[in-house]
């Protein structure tokens, strides 16, 4: 029988340490999606404990192609917490990851409640007070990054930091499915793509979001949350000394520097 809070427990020590570990799933192929979220669960709580608080909402794993890649029909979420944030044009230390990776994404800070089970990507836009551009900033705590889907989901789907945009946008002031992201490291151009990759349109990753919390008794998604969308680009690895800035078609840019 699996203990979820041991799990966990390596997991956040892991991440604590920058240290990788192996996968759940190696040495119990029985660990399953369910158990997974149950895992994350113990994880949340544990960060919890420690006085760190939730700070948005996210969703991972929302191409087509990185969802094909995986046999996965649905994407997966996760939660940034308060000590994740790094501000836009800030500074991440490289001896604080493991392996970390960027990817660019868009941000939502919503109006009103949004709650599933039949929640619709319009809906989605009417309850949205802001949109922004965002990079996140994720670091398997497993060897190599190389997981199985319920070792990433326990694993808070790999969430390490994120950065925020200074701009926000009114929904209709943005064709959402429609934002061309470039993203360089050194003025190097890294990664690019358009936020349809994200479901289509990255109001819709919301939706789905509330749809499978509901479905997993989670309740509702609040006012006034925030829900990281996922990524437009593919995840590029970062290095000790690269400057990374992302511009987003009408919506300016996010940067950061690693120390
Ligand atoms: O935010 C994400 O899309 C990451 C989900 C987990 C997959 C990964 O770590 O590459
Ligand atoms: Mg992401």
């Amino acid at each position: 029988m699996l203990d979820c809070r041991e799990l966990a427990i390596r997991l956040l020590k892991a991440e604590e340490n920058h240290k990788a570990v192996s996968c759940i799933t190696e040495k119990n192929p029985e660990f399953d999606i369910a158990m997974a979220y149950q895992v994350q669960n113990e994880l949340v709580q544990l960060k919890k404990n420690q006085g760190h608080k939730i700070l948005a909402y996210k969703m991972g794993i929302t191409s087509q192609a990185k969802m094909k890649q995986m046999n996965i029909n649905e994407p997966i979420y996760g939660y940034i917490f308060d000590y994740m944030n790094v501000p836009d044009e800030g500074e991440l230390l490289i001896e604080d990851f493991i392996h970390p990776k960027v990817e660019a994404e868009i941000a939502f800070i919503l109006a009103e409640d949004v709650e599933g089970p039949n929640m619709t990507m319009e809906e989605v836009l009417s309850k949205t007070e802001w949109v922004l551009p965002a990079l996140e900033i994720i670091d398997s705590r497993y060897t190599d990054f190389v997981f199985k889907l319920p070792d990433v989901i326990a694993d808070n789907t790999s969430a390490a930091r994120v950065v925020f945009g200074k701009r926000r946008f009114r929904p209709n002031e943005c064709e959402l499915d429609e934002i061309g992201v470039t993203m360089f490291t050194n003025g190097e151009l890294r990664a690019d793509g358009v936020s349809a990759a994200v479901l289509g349109n990255p109001a819709n990753s919301v939706a789905v979001l509330a749809n499978m919390l509901s479905h997993n008794g989670k309740g509702k998604i609040a006012k006034g949350s925030i829900i990281l969308s996922g990524g437009i680009t593919e995840a590029i690895m970062v290095n000790k000394g690269d400057s990374v800035t992302a511009n987003y078609d009408g919506m300016g840019s996010v940067s950061f520097q690693v120390r």
